[in-house]
This record gives structure tokens, C-alpha cells and sequence, in this order.
């Protein structure tokens, strides 16, 4: 068998004056619980160095640019790395990317036990609006702000196994999902910040803690793969995000759950073997898929 503990660190609110450092500590703090409890590998948010900026309506591209990193490790993610190879654990970190040429993305990396980057993802399902709506209680500029991932869904060998990654919005589209299960991925991790609050639906509201778990269970048991997906939750600047971090097996069931909207560890055992009780019986994609049928899915 493949098995080892896999931690999901759920991180509280990130105020907008909170530095990276102080996230970091945060972040450290959180992986050494994950490591006192046997985890191999973390998993952390989306945009887990900062505040939900994209919630602003930030005119001014240095002032824009301020959220985003340049350089990773930086000064401030060093500690991060650093400690992740003193106590030889992989973690997975989403942060705000600004590229050399000036592209900006929402992206994704895994950091494997020696403290090295092995794999980047950049997010492609950008929900939210391109243009200031001022009737939204906040905005959710992810639209003005992101291109659109370039990397596809790529799927690294890491933990003797297959890892993917996507991001938030990214575990609602089945499309995802069966990317990261077609390029052979037997754990999907990501992060998410989502708002209790969706103000186009409202009516929905009581139902965004249901559709977290829905997705990720239906992403986890189709395609045969164990998920963590893990929230930057609570009251952050005003705005409230869900928590419900999650660990999901193969078979869609919830192994672990985070129970507070703070920053908070859950881990499991998982057994990478474990995929194949799916993916050789009811979802055997060599055996049962049909592709020829299905033209319209890759249609524009
Ligand atoms: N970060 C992110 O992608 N959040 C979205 C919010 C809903 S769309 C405005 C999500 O899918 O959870």
C-alpha cells in the first residue's frame, strides 16, 4: 500500500494590514501541529499569504501589484520552505503570482520534503466580473485581475504517487476534475476563499457549505482520487468566508472536517492504492468511458 497522513490546514481571516511574515508564522505554526501528527504532506489555501483583495476595487496597478509576489520563496516564504525541510513534510500553498513579463495569476504550488518547488498550477474557472459593480456589498474581481491559467491541469509525481492541484472555483466544474483523472492524478489538492455570500444568487446563500462538499465528494468519487480541499475561512474584513475544510476518499466519503472557521489542522490516513477500488471497478475509464460520445464537451 501507499499510505500516509495528509494534513489540511484551514487558515482563519487574513486582515489587510496583516504582513506576509505574520502569515507565515501562522503558516508554520500550522504545519509543526501537521507534522507532530505524522502528516507527510500540507495542504494550505488559495491566496494564503494576504487578504481576499480581489473582494477591492483597486484602481491603481502599483497598488494592485503590492498584493501579488514576485519571487517564490521570497524573504517572507523563505521560514515556510525552510521549515518544511527541517521537518521533511511537502506542503501545497496558493499565492497571487506576478511573472517577470507582468502577467498576473492566481496560482498554485507544490513544495516537495527537501523544500523545492516540483510543480505550479495557475487557476483557469476565474469566476466573479471584470468591471466595478458597485451594488455588490463587495466586489469579486478575480475577472479584472487574473489572466487565466496557461500550465492546463498538470499532474506531478510526488509522495510516490500523482498529485494535481486546482483552485477554488476550479472544484465546481466536473471539467477539472476529469483533466486531473484522465492525466492519472490519485490526490487532487486546493484551497479556496468563498464567501458566504453570493450577492447575483442570494437565495443560495444557506447552500454554499452544501455545494463545497457536493463538488469535491463528486470530483473525488468519479474520477477515483482522494481531494483535500482546505478554506481561508471566517470574518475577513468584513466579508464571510465558509470554512469546511474537507478530506474526501475515492469513494466520495468524508474522512476529516474542519470544525471551526480559525486557523485549525485536520489530517487522515490515506492509501494512494485505494484509487483503484474505483477506477478498476465502476468508473474504469479504459473499459467504460465514452469519448466518441462526448464532442460537445470540448466544443467552443
Ligand atoms: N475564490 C473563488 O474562486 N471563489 C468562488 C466564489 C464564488 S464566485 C463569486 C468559489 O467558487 O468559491
Amino acid at each position: 500500500s501507499r499510505r500516509f497522513i495528509v494534513a489540511a490546514a484551514q487558515m482563519g481571516p487574513i486582515a489587510a494590514d496583516e504582513s506576509r511574515a505574520s502569515a507565515v508564522a501562522r503558516m508554520i505554526a500550522l504545519m509543526r501541529e501537521a507534522h507532530a501528527r505524522g502528516a507527510r504532506l500540507v495542504v494550505f489555501p488559495e491566496l494564503a499569504l494576504t487578504s481576499f483583495f480581489p473582494r477591492w476595487f483597486i484602481e491603481d496597478r502599483a497598488e494592485l501589484a503590492r498584493w501579488f509576489e514576485t519571487e517564490m520563496p521570497s524573504s517572507d516564504t523563505r521560514p515556510l520552505f525552510d521549515e518544511a525541510a527541517r521537518l521533511g513534510v511537502a506542503f501545497h500553498l496558493g499565492y497571487a503570482e506576478l511573472t517577470p513579463e507582468g502577467r498576473f495569476f492566481n496560482t498554485a504550488i507544490l513544495v516537495d520534503e527537501t523544500g523545492a518547488i516540483v510543480g505550479k498550477y495557475r487557476k483557469v474557472h476565474l469566476p466573479g466580473h471584470p468591471e466595478h459593480e458597485p451594488w455588490r456589498p463587495f466586489q469579486h474581481l478575480e475577472k479584472r485581475y487574473f489572466e487565466k491559467g496557461d500550465l492546463g491541469f498538470p499532474v506531478f509525481d510526488a509522495l510516490g504517487g500523482k498529485l494535481g492541484m486546482c483552485i477554488c472555483n476550479d472544484r465546481r466544474w466536473p471539467e477539472t476534475w476529469r483533466m486531473l483523472g484522465l492525466g492519472g492524478a490519485e490526490l487532487v489538492v486546493l484551497g479556496y476563499n468563498t464567501p458566504l455570500h453570493y450577492p447575483p444568487a442570494p437565495e443560495h446563500d444557506h447552500l454554499q457549505y452544501f455545494h463545497n462538499e457536493l463538488s469535491v465528494q463528486a470530483g473525488a468519487y468519479q474520477n477515483g482520487l482522494w481531494a483535500v480541499a482546505v478554506a481561508k475561512a471566517g470574518r475577513e474584513e468584513g466579508c464571510d468566508l465558509i470554512g469546511g475544510s474537507l478530506i474526501v476518499a475515492p469513494t466520495g466519503e468524508i474522512l476529516a472536517r474542519a470544525a471551526t472557521l480559525g486557523d485549525e489542522v485536520i489530517t487522515a490516513t490515506i492509501d494512494l492504492d485505494r484509487c483503484a477500488e474505483i477506477r478498476r471497478n465502476i468508473f474504469d475509464f479504459k473499459q467504460h468511458r465514452r469519448p466518441e460520445e462526448y464532442g460537445a464537451l470540448v466544443a467552443p
